[in-house]
């Protein structure tokens, strides 16, 4: 079954620009429906108004809802999306629904859809109809804060959010959808919630079926309203591999065409557009007609931008029919074979190309590695830490290196706090974020407050293959990156060969048994601190470039990073020194292939 939709749904898929439906919302107030036949007889005495919980029909009034299926797939469309963009515990809250109600629209309403598109498959086999579980942004988001005067306020958790989806997830697949489709996404964070809830449905259901993606560009600047562009967004949600990624809602498709342009270049996967029927007016109603909206959208398919199309907010089968009429026959996008690189994102991407210089990573927001930061959030003073990050940008930081690893700190709540507050400063927010902790619960911590594609710090061998298997998992379901440790069960390498050895047996784990992709491997062979008195030592620097070297040529896709203020420890106080070996050590080690490191971003 989960074989036949993938296939099924790829061989419609190459031979045409496929079809999504319109808008639920615009048809189900036509009918104006009074607040009985919302309720029905499950929720006859709810004490709160359920008139205009238009997910609840899914229950109460189901032929509805199907009458609508049908209008859109007479039209000739060949997605149906279900009547269920609410319906998550998150949205539904606000009409004092029962925990568990959830699961069951969704499931009711896949069935519907199902049946309504199975309906027209059987009529037209040539021509199947598929079912995507529409799963829509929530009313509340995780990297914004809802109170301009406290920014790193929220009124929401990533784990309510990602177990609110999950219930949504089970329903839909009981329900039989054939596709899930992650739409409507302002804030990209919300969106990596649900990647992650899919994960572990799929995983717990022993199932899995095609994602796709579907984020929203809410004006002119060309982002999200988190402040994401499009190739950000695209980067922070690849890790789904979804079977299509796109944009829908908020504009209109003359308004959208750049951005989804934009898209179309990078994805190499499907990529879908379904904007709304123009701008809407100054009553909020959507006018464009459907003769005016398809001449963009065959645009779009001329242009070789899509290989799927549709309507968001205001348009009606009549839009759908129409542009059903003018992409039949057409040729679909083919997605183009994308260079494999190893790309990050904060609200900007991180792209990192050949031949491309050596990537800082600001060292200074770290209570460990910087007495006037520790100091400052210790005495909670977290406008003047923010600082630090800012001046660390304008040092040439390419990404920020965040640790809270102290003793007298409560560490998880230091970086949750400090990466809120992160999320609202664009200056400092637009780069990647690399998340630096010995204790894998404060990274969870940091992960679950980041939209882009983070960077663990770190993980290893340390304590063992099952606890580095367990880990590498969790960061792959939030899309991160990891620094990999040269550490292992026997303590961390200091010659070439432990380093080595430990980098490659860590490689072969990630990508044979995880499926981890190559380019989101970091590995550190540790820097240590040379000219410390002791005769051994002066041999460290040496070590880590030769395993450098090796561990490039071996491990293909991999990067190499490394603490480089480690390496002058015997020397602190004295900067002139330490800078000076910094700068020969650098030389030395960019050219035996190391990528990156942490350094003070503005002093090198
Ligand atoms: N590998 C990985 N992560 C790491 C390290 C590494 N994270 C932490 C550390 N090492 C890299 N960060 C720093 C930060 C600051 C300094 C060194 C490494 C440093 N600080 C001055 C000092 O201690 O003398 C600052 C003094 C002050 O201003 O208070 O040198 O290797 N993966």
């Amino acid at each position: 079954m989960t074989k036949d939709i993938f296939s099924s749904l790829e061989k419609a898929a190459k031979s045409r620009i496929l079809v999504i439906d319109g808008s639920m919302g615009v048809f189900l107030q036509s009918y104006n429906l009074p607040e009985e036949d919302f309720r029905g007889e499950r929720f006859a005495k709810h004490p709160q108004d359920l008139k205009g919980n238009y997910d609840l029909l899914c229950l109460s009034k189901a032929q509805i809802i199907e009458d609508i299926h049908t209008a859109y797939l007479s039209a000739g469309a060949d997605i149906i999306e279900t009547n269920t963009f609410n319906a998550t515990a998150i949205s539904q809250a606000e009409f004092g629904m029962p925990a568990g109600i959830c699961y069951d629209i969704n499931k009711a309403a896949a069935e519907i859809a199902r049946r309504a598109a199975d309906a027209f498959t059987s009529k037209e086999p040539s021509k199947p109809r598929f079912v995507a579980g529409s799963i829509g942004p929530l009313n509340k988001t995780l990297s914004i804060s809802p109170d301009v005067n406290d920014p790193g306020f929220r009124t929401l958790t990533f784990d309510e959010a990602k177990e609110a989806y999950a219930e949504q997830v089970r329903g839909l697949i009981d329900g039989g959808a054939d596709i899930l489709l992650v739409e409507t996404i302002f804030d990209v964070l919300n969106c990596k919630s649900a990647i992650y809830a899919i994960e572990d449905v799929f995983e717990e259901m022993n199932t899995r079926i095609p994602v796709i993606i579907s984020g929203t560009i809410t004006d002119a600047s060309g982002r999200t309203l988190s402040g994401q562009t499009v190739e950000a967004f695209w980067i922070s949600v690849k890790h789904a591999r979804p079977f299509a990624v796109g944009l829908n809602c908020a504009l209109g498709a003359e308004e959208m065409r750049p951005h989804i342009e934009a898209l179309s270049a990078i994805a190499d996967c499907y990529v879908s557009a379904y904007p709304n029927a123009g701008l809407p007016n100054e009553f909020g109603e959507y006018e464009q007609t459907p003769h005016d909206m398809c001449t963009f959208i065959e645009d779009f398919a001329k242009s070789g931008f899509v290989n799927i199309v549709g309507g968001c907010c205001g348009t009606t089968p009549d839009h759908i029919s129409h542009i059903v009429k003018h992409v039949t026959g057409l040729t679909p996008r083919t997605p183009p074979v994308t260079e494999p690189r190893t790309t990050f994102s904060g609200m900007e991407p991180l792209v990192m190309r050949e031949n491309m210089n050596f990537v800082n990573i600001g060292e200074r927001t770290n209570v460990t590695g910087s007495a006037r930061f520790a100091r400052l959030i210790k005495d909670d003073n977290y406008a003047e830490a923010l600082n630090v990050a800012r001046q660390q940008v304008e040092g040439g930081a390419q990404i920020i290196d965040v640790n809270m690893d102290e003793g007298l700190l409560d560490s998880e709540a230091a970086m949750v706090k400090f990466l809120n507050l992160v999320a609202a400063e664009p200056d400092i927010a637009c780069l990647p974020i690399m998340v630096d902790s010995s204790k894998f619960h404060v990274i969870e911590a940091g992960l679950r407050c980041l939209q882009g594609k983070s960077i663990v710090n770190s993980i290893s061998l340390k304590e063992g293959e099952d606890e580095f298997v367990r880990q590498a998992k969790i960061c792959s379901r939030f899309g991160a990156a990891v620094v990999v440790m040269a550490f292992d069960e026997q303590g961390q390498a200091d010659t070439v060969s432990r380093k080595v050895e430990i980098c490659q047996r860590a490689y072969k784990i990630l990508t044979e048994q995880l499926n981890f992709s190559p380019y989101d491997i970091i590995f550190d062979p540790n820097i240590f601190a040379v000219a410390t008195g002791i005769e051994e030592h002066n041999e460290y620097a040496m070590a880590f470039l030769e395993a450098t070297k090796i561990i490039k040529e071996t491990c293909p896709g991999a990067k190499v990073s490394g603490g480089v203020s480690n390496l002058s420890f015997s020397f602190r106080g004295n900067n002139t020194v330490r800078e000076a070996m910094h700068a020969a050590f650098l030389y030395h080690a960019t050219r035996a292939g190391m990528d990156m490191g942490i350094v003070n971003a503005g002093m090198l």
